[in-house]
C-alpha cells in the first residue's frame, strides 16, 4: 500500500497576497485525509513546519543572496527544513505531500526529493516560476522556485537551493499562460519541455500530460509533481493570489492527475498557492484535495 506523509509549509513570504499561509489548514479542512483514504493510500499527517510570520522576521537580518528577492533568508530557512522532512519521508518509504503556502516551498520539496535520487519534475502552473533575483519583475520568490532548484544564476552557489539530483533535461511545464520575457528566453535556451494552454487546446490534456510525464520520468528514479492551483481556470479555483484567465477546467485537471497515477513514477508532490482569504467557501482547497486523490489513484469505480 502506498504511504503518504503530509507536510504542511504555511508560508506567505514568497507572494504579495497575504493569506496563502493559511493554505495547509484550509486543505486539511477541505477533506484531505478523507480524499486520500478514498484513494486507498495509508496517510500520516506530519503536521506543519513552524513558520514565523513575516511581521516577526528580524528586520536587521541580511539576505543571503544578491539581487531583488523578498524574504530570501526566511524562505531559505523554511526550505532547508522542508527538504529534511521530504527526504526523511522518502527514507521511511512514504511519498511526501507538501502543502503550501506559496510556491517558494517547492525549492525545499525539490531539494529534499533530489537528495538521494535523480528526479524529474512536472510543473502544473499558469506560470513558469523561472525568474531569478536579477530577472524577477516582482521580487516574489514564488516566481522563482524552478530556477532556484535548478541552481540558475544567483542560486548556483547557495547551500539551500540548487538540487543536484534534479535533472534539467527532465523538467516539463504544463499549462503556461503568463510567462515573463526572461523566462521565455530560459525555456528556449535550456530546452525545457513546455506546454502552453494553446498546446492543450490543440492536442488535448491527455496527450500533453502523457508526454510531459514521459519527458520528466525518462531515465530518472522518480518524478516530483508540483501542482499550483492557479493552473486551473480562476472560475474553478478562485482562491489563489495570482489568477490568470484561460486555465484548465475541472475535468482536465482530474484527467491530468489520473495520468500522474497511471504513469506510476510519482516520488513527491506538493499543492501550493491556495489562499483561503480569496477563496469561495473553501472550494479551491477542497479541489486541491480531490486532485491529490486522483494523483494517488482514486477512481469512481
Ligand atoms: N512571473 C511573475 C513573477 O515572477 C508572477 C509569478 C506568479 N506567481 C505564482 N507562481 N503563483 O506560479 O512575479
Ligand atoms: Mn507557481
Ligand atoms: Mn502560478
Ligand atoms: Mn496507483
Amino acid at each position: 500500500m502506498t504511504r503518504v506523509r503530509i507536510i504542511g509549509a504555511p508560508t506567505d513570504y514568497g507572494a504579495n497576497r497575504r493569506g496563502v499561509d493559511m493554505g495547509p489548514s484550509a486543505i486539511r479542512y477541505g477533506g484531505l485525509a478523507d480524499e486520500l483514504a478514498g484513494a486507498g493510500v495509508d496517510v500520516v499527517d506530519g503536521g506543519d513546519l513552524t513558520v514565523p510570520r513575516a511581521e516577526e522576521r528580524d528586520p536587521e537580518a541580511e539576505a543571503p543572496a544578491t539581487g531583488d528577492a523578498k524574504f530570501l533568508k526566511e524562505t531559505a530557512d523554511v526550505c532547508r527544513r522542508l527538504a529534511d522532512e521530504v527526504s526523511g519521508a522518502l527514507a521511511d518509504g512514504a511519498v511526501p505531500l507538501a502543502l503550501g503556502g506559496d510556491h517558494s516551498i517547492a525549492i525545499g520539496s525539490l531539494v529534499g526529493s533530489a537528495r538521494e535520487a535523480e528526479i524529474g519534475a512536472v510543473w502544473f502552473d499558469a506560470h513558469a516560476d523561472l525568474n531569478t533575483p536579477s530577472t524577477t519583475p516582482s521580487g516574489n520568490v514564488h516566481g522563482m522556485p524552478l530556477a532556484a532548484a535548478l541552481g540558475i544564476d544567483e542560486f548556483a552557489d547557495t547551500d539551500w537551493a540548487n538540487a543536484p539530483g534534479l535533472s534539467p533535461d527532465n523538467i516539463a511545464l504544463v499549462g503556461l499562460r503568463s510567462v515573463d520575457d526572461a523566462e521565455v528566453e530560459l525555456i528556449r535556451e535550456r530546452g525545457f519541455t513546455a506546454y502552453t494552454m494553446s498546446d492543450i487546446d490543440e492536442r488535448g490534456i491527455t496527450e500533453v500530460t502523457e508526454e510531459a510525464l514521459a519527458a520528466a520520468a525518462d531515465g530518472v528514479d522518480g518524478v516530483h509533481v508540483s501542482l499550483d492551483l492557479d493552473w486551473l481556470d480562476p472560475n474553478e479555483a478562485p482562491g489563489v493570489g495570482t489568477p490568470v484567465r484561460g486555465g484548465v477546467t475541472y475535468r482536465e485537471a482530474h484527467s491530468a492527475m489520473e495520468l500522474v497515477d497511471e504513469a506510476d513514477c510519482l516520488r513527491s508532490m506538493e499543492l501550493v498557492e491556495v489562499n483561503p482569504t480569496l477563496d469561495r467557501n473553501n472550494e479551491t482547497a477542497a479541489l486541491a484535495t480531490e486532485l491529490a486523490a486522483s494523483a494517488f489513484g482514486k477512481r469512481v469505480i
